[in-house]
């Protein structure tokens, strides 16, 4: 391969940057079906993504197996089996190896490369992309495929550098793993990581001391190996399946219920809740329709989860720190795990309140409370989280148009138009960037639906000869106010800490970043701007300030929007219903 540091960047059609589930794909379309020459530039060693990085001890997926995979290839599909309900990360790494490999993608990406900075050059209408080594690639496309969860979060408390002990965050876990035998660890977090990690660190951690901020919601996720007949159904159903993870709200291969959880008397509500528990998993916030739109509704599901918690842990004290949850479920992202609650009965785990006595810094020894009292560690284990969505694209330095910057651009947060196009960033395109639904689906769904509208956009462009697409500052501003609607009709919002909103990053601008109006519904969004000819967007010209908004928004959103497509006729229940493990 070619590296140019200097002189001429590398010519190429497309950049991809990353290479998990989005630039993998991204690849394949491009190069086998457009026939463009295109690259994917990754900063890790290996193909993953997400799945790369975050090696942490219990790390899996919440969506289920069948759900999170590719669906664009009945072949792939049918050439790949996962073992459990769950997939752990270490076999989702292996799938996305089997895709790198079936596709023969590997001749086509770059590992080891992190890209810093891109540019644009009207005159010549293309990208130059700047890698930290200093190679240089020139193309007239470009697109992220950088992952919403990509930028660790480790928190700026005073002291680490003095810490005698080692620490890790989750997302950037050594590959040779951290043995915890006879170690006093200390984890700072709770949410779905910090909940996943837990129970396995207990395993083998001579004590394990959990600093709580917010205590969090669980489900049981009643994880376990897949039977063969299970695993056989969804082989020879690919295409219900697909339907059906296309048809609903989050993307997920169940359906939310039509029934209110206020309809129910007290003890049919109990009942569902008691049946959903057993079930397991993200399933449970599907018993009622209302659970994220009405307080009422939500707080019956909340007393439910928070009194399975007192009955689970034992100690009082400890029962009591655990349950002690100030937000709806389910408006942050709500976790779901082996063992979580169980692991606190233990003698050598314990929890400490740090919003009650917090953080105040790390000594050599370990973590100091305001309180004074200090917690001695060994490992420091950090599940504190990401710079979520916007993260990732502001850690590369984007030039756009006339040498505007996009952390400027986006200081007071992000801006995109349907959540894939950036005005004054011509011929960028942004996989899952903020604005879509992404991190509120199952991600494989709106991943695979951003992937293919961005290759069928470029692909009509090279066919009617475009050299330049550019959404407009309109179409921007009115998607985010959608998006800001969207998340307000639901009790989301208020979650006032969450990361869906910025709020776990010190002054990152609190602006609702992922689209809640439903999977369904944005794809028929997209698809009408793709059909009225990409409209919200400038093509060929730079786009116009003054240009009105883009009228798909509000025929679409508006009261007199047409219904969205229904479930698929004839899914088989046993389909939809939780897997045999
Ligand atoms: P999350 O959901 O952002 O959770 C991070 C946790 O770390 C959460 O409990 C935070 O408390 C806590 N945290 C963050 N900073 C601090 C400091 N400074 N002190 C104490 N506690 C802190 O990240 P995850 O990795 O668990 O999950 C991210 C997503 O990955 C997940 O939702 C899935 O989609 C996959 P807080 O709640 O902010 O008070």
């Amino acid at each position: 391969m070619t590296t140019q540091t200097g002189g001429r960047p590398q010519s190429l059609d497309a950049v991809i940057v990353g290479a998990g589930f989005a630039g993998l794909y991204q690849l394949h379309l491009l190069r086998d079906r457009l026939g463009l020459k295109a690259r994917v530039l990754e900063t890790g060693d290996g193909v993953g993504g997400t799945w790369y990085w975050n090696r942490y001890p219990g790390a899996r997926c919440d969506s289920e197996s069948h759900s999170y995979r590719y669906f664009f290839s009945r072949e792939l599909h049918e050439s790949w089996d996962y073992s459990e309900r769950y997939p752990g990360q270490e076999e989702i790494r292996a799938y996305l190896n089997h895709v790198a490999d079936t596709l023969a993608l590997r001749p086509d990406i770059q590992l080891s490369t992190r890209v810093t900075a891109a540019a644009w050059d009207e005159a010549a209408r293309r990208w130059t992309v700047t890698t930290e080594a200093g190679e240089r690639f020139s193309c007239r496309w470009l697109i992220t495929a950088v992952g919403c969860l990509s930028s660790a979060n480790v928190p700026a408390i005073p002291g680490l550098e003095d810490f005698r002990g080692e620490w890790h965050h989750t997302g950037r876990w050594p590959h040779e793993g951290v043995d915890f035998a006879g170690k006093r660890v200390g984890q700072v977090g709770t949410g779905s990581t910090g909940i996943q990690a837990v129970p396995v660190i207990a395993e083998t951690a001579q004590t394990l001391t959990v600093f709580q901020r917010t205590a969090n919601y669980s489900v049981p996720a009643r994880n376990g190996p897949l039977n063969e007949q299970r695993k056989q159904e969804w082989r020879d159903n690919f295409e219900e399946v697909r339907k059906l993870v296309r048809s609903t709200p989050n993307a997920h291969p169940f359906r939310i219920s039509t029934d209110k959880a206020m309809d129910q008397d007290a003890e049919t509500r109990r009942a569902r809740y008691e049946k959903a528990w057993e079930v397991g998993g993200l399933r449970f916030r599907a018993v009622f329709h209302d659970l994220l739109l009405s307080k009422a509704a939500n707080d019956t599901a909340a007393e439910f989860l928070k009194g399975k918690i007192r009955e689970i842990v034992k100690d009082p004290e400890t029962a009591a720190v655990l349950s002690d949850i100030d937000h709806p479920y389910a408006a942050k992202r709500p976790p779901i795990d082996t063992n979580y609650f169980d692991t606190f009965n233990k003698d050598h785990v314990d929890v400490v309140d740090v919003r009650a006595d917090p953080i105040r810094r790390i000594v050599p020894e370990g973590i100091e409370l305001e309180s004074g009292k200090v917690h001695e560690l060994d490992v420091i284990v950090f599940a504190t989280g990401f710079d979520a969505m916007t993260g990732p694209l502001l850690s590369i330095d984007f030039q756009g148009a006339d040498g505007r910057r996009l952390k400027d651009d986006w200081a007071a947060g992000p801006k995109t138009w349907v959540g894939v196009a950036i005005p004054g960033y011509p011929n960028l395109f942004t996989v899952t960037g903020p604005g879509s639904p992404s991190v509120l689906a199952n991600m494989i769904v709106p991943i695979e639906q951003h992937v293919e509208w961005i290759a069928d956009c470029i692909e009509t462009m090279e066919r009617e000869g475009v050299d330049r697409i550019e959404a407009t500052p309109a179409a921007a501003e009115a998607w985010m106010s959608h998006v800001n609607d969207a998340a307000n009709a639901t009790l989301l919002p208020q979650a006032g800490h969450s990361w869906y909103l910025g709020a776990n990053v010190p002054g990152k601008p609190r602006v609702f970043m992922p689209y809640a109006g439903g999977m369904v519904r944005f794809r028929q969004i997209c698809d009408a701007v793709a059909a009225r000819g990409y409209e919200g967007f400038a093509m060929g010209a730079p786009a116009d300030p003054a240009a009105p908004p883009p009228p798909v928004l509000a025929e679409l959103t508006g009261p007199d929007a047409p219904p969205l497509p229904g479930a698929p006729a004839g899914a088989k229940t046993s389909l939809i219903e939780a897997p045999g493990v």
